[in-house]
């Protein structure tokens, strides 16, 4: 953890293919990173320990995902002052819906920056703490400069490809 600017969490591991995406989006912008796995309601002194951890660390933003009765972003955003993004995981019958309710709705004063539901989610969670990294990493602010140029390239090349 000691070398880490994020700190990905989950509920479960059964929420790893999915949140694998944030991983995979942080490692291409070279952001050192921790993933694991805690549960609010199964594991709630280990979340602590974490977040504790990930504070002493000096991490920069947290990605949190997780599905059903979806409080483990909030309980991260209830102990920490750094910012808190969320991703709710579709695992369940209502398929995500449960997952992003829990999530978005925060009450005031303890924001959970909530994310689409799976995988863009992920990947948007990713981007996002890249976003608020590169308030303080010009370096970072290139990559994402790079980044944005490869989303246009892809239209283009879709277009193109289309009007042949
Ligand atoms: C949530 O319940 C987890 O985040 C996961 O999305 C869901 C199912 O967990 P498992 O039963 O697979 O451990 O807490």
């Amino acid at each position: 953890m000691s070398e880490s600017r994020v700190l990905i969490l989950m509920g479960s591991d059964s929420d790893a293919p999915v949140m694998q995406a944030a991983a995979d989006v942080l490692k291409n912008f070279g952001i050192a990173y921790t993933m694991t796995v805690a549960s609010a309601h199964r594991s709630p002194d280990r979340v602590r320990g974490l977040i504790d951890e990930a504070h002493a660390a000096g991490v920069g933003a947290f990605i949190v995902g997780a599905g059903a009765a979806a409080h483990l972003a909030g309980v991260v955003a209830a102990h920490s002052s750094r910012p808190v993004i969320g991703v709710p995981i579709d695992s369940t019958a209502l398929k995500g819906m449960d997952a992003l309710l829990a999530t978005v709705q925060m009450p005031p004063g303890v924001p959970v920056a909530t994310m689409a539901i799976g995988k863009a989610g992920a990947i948007n969670a990713a981007v996002l703490a890249a976003q608020i990294l590169a308030t303080a990493d010009s370096a970072l602010v290139d990559a994402l400069a790079d980044y944005k140029r490869s989303l246009v390239a892809k239209v283009e090349q879709a277009a193109a490809r289309l009007e042949r």
